[in-house]
């Protein structure tokens, strides 16, 4: 089993797609074992995206990432890395295909709806950046034998 951090961005928020895209992963068979509405703050965007620091779009991402509120959420399950990766899409829209999120949804890459993490190593510091260990749920659903192997 695996987890990654996924972000329902301010622009999703605002567009009212909460519940469009968190049906993507739910239908996908993503298991939810985390989640909250958040206003991401300044320290927090940051750390969360402290890898651009220094790039020419960082203070626009930050910018962005903090201008209203967002749904930040835990998802499980084999692979649950590249899985929400590819339902999300390339980074820019215009590169993501037909039937992923972006793809689907989006037309700009600052303003590209979601966040997924990108390896084990961020999906585990990201979730504990925003997540207490007692904020994650440890439970099974009666359908996963449907879903899971
Ligand atoms: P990812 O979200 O697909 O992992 P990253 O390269 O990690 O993409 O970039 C983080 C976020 O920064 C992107 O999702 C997007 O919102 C923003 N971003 C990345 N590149 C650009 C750019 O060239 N212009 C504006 N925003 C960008
Ligand atoms: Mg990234």
């Amino acid at each position: 089993m695996e987890r990654t951090l996924i972000i329902v961005k301010p622009d999703a928020v605002q567009r009212g797609l909460i519940g469009e895209i968190v049906a993507r992963f739910e239908r996908r068979g993503l298991r939810i074992v985390g989640m909250k509405f958040m206003q991401i703050d300044r320290q927090l965007a940051s750390r969360h995206y402290a890898e651009h620091e220094g790039k020419g779009f960082y203070e626009s991402l930050l910018a962005y990432i903090t201008s209203a509120p967002s749904v930040v959420m835990v998802l499980e399950a084999p692979n649950a890395i590249e899985l929400a990766r590819r339902t999300i899409g390339a980074t820019k829209p215009i590169d993501s295909p037909p039937g992923s999120i972006r793809g689907d949804l989006g037309v700009e890459v600052g303003r590209n709806l979601v966040h997924g993490s990108d390896s084990a190593e961020s999906a585990a510091r990201e979730i504990d950046l925003f997540f207490a260990p007692e904020e994650l749920v440890n439970w099974s659903r009666d359908v996963d034998r449907w879903v899971f192997e």
